[in-house]
């Protein structure tokens, strides 16, 4: 099977710069980032390293993950953030469950052995979020076993499955999308227990209020589109 690795960067410098030595290439067949148009240096960090650079013509994970599909060449695509949050350690992990045949492969941060980023907070705001949008889309639409983190963004995506799934969202709502489209077309999703690390420099984009709300009316549009959502993007 012919694996594509995809780094997903917007003012990342910080991160490239302590992880991209550290990413294991050999596991992979295809590798390149996709840039959101970042102006701190990740860019110029990409082509000192000789590293392939895809640029955005706009913004957001969504359109990231559109892009990279457009541009890979592999029939499954991992997703690695290099912002400090992911271990790219994990990447190796990927491939033996995507050649068993699984459509979709979650890091949890979840499940069993897993550890969250707030695992150290008595109170978890964002895990605890993450988990209600996590429960409310397996209660929905999930006829397989529970999916623990139905959000992450570190996880693999097989051609097959994204054609299928033809995922539209903008910016974060992009892996909740695809998770809850994949319980709507019943396939295999397996996960794997991951430690979250804490951001290595930069700043997050995602600010939880506005995300929260554009996870709810991703969920609405779900409820409303049902299984009609080829058509709806056509
Ligand atoms: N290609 C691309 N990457 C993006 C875009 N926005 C964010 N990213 C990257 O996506 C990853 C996750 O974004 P973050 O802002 O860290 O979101 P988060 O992980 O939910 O937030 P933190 O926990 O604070 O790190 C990082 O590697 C970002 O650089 C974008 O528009 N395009
Ligand atoms: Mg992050």
């Amino acid at each position: 099977m012919k694996i594509s690795l995809v780094l997903l960067t917007f003012n990342e410098i910080d991160g490239v710069r302590a992880l991209l030595e550290k990413v294991p290439l050999d596991s992979v067949d295809e590798a390149f980032a996709v840039d959101g148009g970042s102006t701190d240096g990740t860019r110029e960090f990409y082509a000192r390293h000789h590293f392939r650079v895809v640029e955005q013509t706009s913004r957001g994970r969504g359109e990231a993950f559109r892009i990279a599909f457009a541009t890979a060449t592999g029939d499954a695509l991992i997703f690695f953030s290099p912002d400090g949050n992911e271990d790219p350690a994990d990447i190796p992990k990927f491939r033996p469950l995507l050649e068993q045949g699984y459509d979709m492969v979650i890091a949890s941060r979840m499940m069993k052995g897993a550890r969250n980023e707030e695992d150290h907070q008595r109170f978890k705001w964002r895990k605890w979020a993450n988990q209600a949008f996590g429960i409310m889309a397996n209660l929905t639409w999930n006829r397989r076993p529970f999916i623990t983190d139905t959000i992450n963004g570190y996880r693999a995506i097989t051609r097959n499955a994204w054609e299928q799934l033809r995922p539209d969202g903008p910016g974060y709502t992009i892996e909740y999308q695809s998770s809850i489209r994949a319980f709507k077309r019943r396939l295999y999703i397996a996960e794997f227990p991951t430690t979250e690390g804490a951001r290595i420099g930069g700043q997050s984009k995602a600010h939880s209020i506005p995300t929260g709300l554009r996870f709810v009316k991703l969920y609405l549009r779900e409820l409303f589109l049902g299984q009609h959502f080829n058509k709806a993007n056509k």
